[in-house]
């Protein structure tokens, strides 16, 4: 497939998808959802990468649905966005969360509405100091969707979560940071470095030991202890098996730096 809104590039290990619609704040149509499903089915079948980034191409990270995709004209009846959900951010939203290894946000300007929730969806978010937040839904009439009413309250809690949603205030993203919302804000001028660093520092990781973190950390919001230390065993059993966990028991052994394959 070739594609006409989004660019999608593999290389040493990283795979980098950039929502590439500028002049519309790079928001979400349905021809740039059907590319990233295609995108993010071979990041999920390439078993040679070890990390993925998703950003935004120009000022924007991205602001939402396009909303130019939801006019109607009169007499006519409104787009089912119940099911636009189930086909583009369902699954979107899903694949970032379970892909088995870490994903990146680089938040490079705005995000808004499906914009900032996906963001939320990734598990490392890094923002320049001009990126702004905002849950837009409430000013259009929508709640937050694309993972935004589990997310939310999960990373800041309810009060600033209620607070987001129901004012569609922006927050910056040094208050996100502040809040717990994102990992980090940096300066503009540092994004890149920045993100090219913590790539470069996942994509020599234990791949499967990440993957199997994600796994352990999501299962634990709807487990009890008891559950929880089960998932720990299981899943650190099939890693004591792991090539990677050998490597970096001889390197620590040996003083020197462990060389993961991700295996
Ligand atoms: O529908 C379903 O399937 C359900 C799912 C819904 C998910 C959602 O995301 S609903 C929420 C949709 N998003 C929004 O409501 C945000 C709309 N955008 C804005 O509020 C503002 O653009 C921003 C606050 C994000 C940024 O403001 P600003 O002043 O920096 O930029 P701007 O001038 O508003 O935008 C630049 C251009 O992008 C502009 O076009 P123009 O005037 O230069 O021709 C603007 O119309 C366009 N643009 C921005 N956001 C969208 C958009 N065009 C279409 N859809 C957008 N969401």
């Amino acid at each position: 497939m070739s594609y006409d809104n989004i660019l999608f590039a593999r290389d040493a290990g990283i795979a980098r998808i950039t929502l590439n619609r500028p002049d519309r704040l790079n928001s979400f149509t349905d021809a740039m959802h059907a590319e990233l499903r295609d995108a993010l089915a071979q990041v999920k079948g390439d078993a040679s990468l070890r990390v993925l980034l998703l950003t935004g191409a120009g000022r924007g990270f991205c602001a939402g649905q396009d909303l130019s995709e939801r006019e109607v004209p009169p007499g006519t009846e409104p787009v089912d966005i119940g099911a636009t959900i189930e086909r583009n951010y369902k699954p979107l939203v899903l694949t970032l969360h379970a892909l088995p290894m870490p994903v990146v946000c680089a938040v490079n300007g705005v995000a808004a509405g499906a914009g900032a929730n996906v963001a939320l969806a990734c598990d490392i978010v890094v923002a320049g100091k001009s990126a702004i937040f905002i849950q837009a839904f409430c000013r259009i009439g929508l709640l937050p969707d694309a993972g935004g009413t589990f997310f939310l309250p999960r990373l800041v809690g309810s009060a600033r979560a209620k607070g987001l949603a129901l004012t569609g205030d922006k927050l910056s993203a040094e208050q996100a940071a502040d809040w717990g919302l994102i990992w980090k804000c940096v300066d503009d001028s540092e994004l890149s470095a920045t993100v090219e660093a913590l790539l470069k520092q996942l994509a020599s990781a234990p791949t499967r030991a990440l993957a199997a973190t994600k796994e352990a950390l999501h299962a634990a919001a709807g487990n009890t202890l008891k559950a929880q230390l089960d998932v720990e065993r299981d899943l650190q059993q099939a890693l004591g098996r792991s090539a990677d966990f050998k490597e970096g028991v001889a390197a620590f052994r040996a003083k020197r730096p462990p060389r993961f394959t991700g295996s």
